[in-house]
């Protein structure tokens, strides 16, 4: 392989990173699962709107490619190579009242957590037979989840197009097709060991084999996010109580892509600002202050419709993830104030 050619309107951090000094000493590299610098970059390079653009293979992948990852992961989380990761799920150290009670501006809540099974490849190196034995011993592992929690999963291997379509348009399953996803391999064998698991209300919800092997959500209508996060961390404990999760103490839990290192946890709102929308720097001043992203209702790379955004924490490793949702929870009321005042 040979050095790609990166145009310069490129801003995804593998556009920024990839020198021709880290691309020759990492080129002929290869994790033991047999993942190479060529799969770690092909997404970035294929779609250059990319905002990051490497995955990992395996938790491997972070050593073995370090020279390229270490930098991404410092630019995105402020994280050191010789930073350790901390853990704090305990819903009584978040101080998150409802900031919206009346219901004026935030239309729904949703927290995720990233996960993948320990000492499997991660999903761009894993090999099908594998991925089935994820999803068969991820689904025993949910089957005995109780209360709240209890629920069904449905393979997408069978769903109709139209149970499909319309659960994605409602916010609980993932897209198809996604050509991020499908430039590292996340694609493959599409749609065997797939599906989705949740409970009745629709209110815990457990995707099997995504960008990660599970991805844990709890949301619901409104802005309750300390009682999203209450359902959320009960339902890691009764998983992880089952499931061995990848873990290590620098990079927290192990995931695909490096944004989702640490925590891999996303604290979001779906929230009304129409009018701090018309000037998007002072919208960007806020979220840029209160560590937050900004993203579209249907998803990483869509756009926001009748003024509706995402917000979400940025930072996922090296803070906490009581942290990881401050940052979230504080960053909202803020702009909540904003859109106010005006
Ligand atoms: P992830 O959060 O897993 O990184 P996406 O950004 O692609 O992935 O979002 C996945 C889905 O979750 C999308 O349908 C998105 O609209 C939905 N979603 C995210 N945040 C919220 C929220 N606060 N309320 C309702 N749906 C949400
Ligand atoms: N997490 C991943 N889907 N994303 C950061 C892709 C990208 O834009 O590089």
């Amino acid at each position: 392989m040979n050095y790609p050619k990166l145009p310069k309107e490129c801003t995804s951090l593998l556009c920024k990173y990839l020198t021709p000094q880290v691309f020759d000493a990492l080129k002929d590299k290869k994790t033991s699962n047999g993942f190479t610098l060529e799969q770690t970059i092909n997404s970035g390079v294929k779609n250059i709107d990319s905002g990051i653009g490497v995955y990992a293979g395996d938790e491997e992948s972070y050593m073995t490619f370090s020279a390229l990852f270490d930098p991404i992961i410092k630019e995105y989380h402020g994280f050191d190579t010789s930073d350790t990761h901390q853990s704090n799920l305990n819903p009584d150290d978040l101080n998150a009242p409802n900031p919206d009670p009346k219901g004026e501006y935030i239309v729904s809540t949703r927290i995720r957590v990233g996960r993948n099974v320990d000492a499997m490849p991660l999903g761009p190196a894993i090999s099908k037979e594998q991925r089935d034995e994820v999803e068969a011993r991820v689904v025993e592992g949910l089957s005995t989840l109780k209360g709240e929690l209890a629920g069904s999963y449905t393979p997408l291997l069978g769903m109709s197009k139209e149970v499909q379509e319309s659960l994605i348009k409602d916010h609980f399953l993932f897209k198809e097709g996604d050509r991020f996803l499908d430039a590292v391999g996340l694609n493959r064998n599409w749609p065997e060991g797939r599906g989705i698991y949740h409970n009745s209300d629709k209110t815990f919800l457990v995707w099997v084999n995504e960008e990660d092997q599970l991805r844990i959500i709890s949301m619901q209508q409104g802005g309750d996010i300390k009682e999203v996060f209450t359902r959320l961390v009960t339902a890691i404990k009764s998983i992880e109580s089952e499931v061995t999760f990848a873990y290590n103490d620098h990079l927290g839990y192990i995931t695909s892509c490096p944004t989702n290192l640490g925590t891999a946890m996303r604290a979001s709102v779906h929230i009304a600002l129409p009018k701090l929308a018309k000037d998007m720097d002072a919208f960007k001043t806020i979220t840029d202050k209160y560590h937050l992203q900004i993203r579209g209702i249907h998803g990483e790379h869509s756009q926001s419709e009748g003024g509706v955004y995402d917000i979400s924490n940025r930072r996922r490793l090296g803070i906490t993830e009581v942290e990881a949702v401050q940052d979230m929870y504080d960053g909202v009321v803020a702009l909540i104030e904003a859109e106010k005042a005006l």
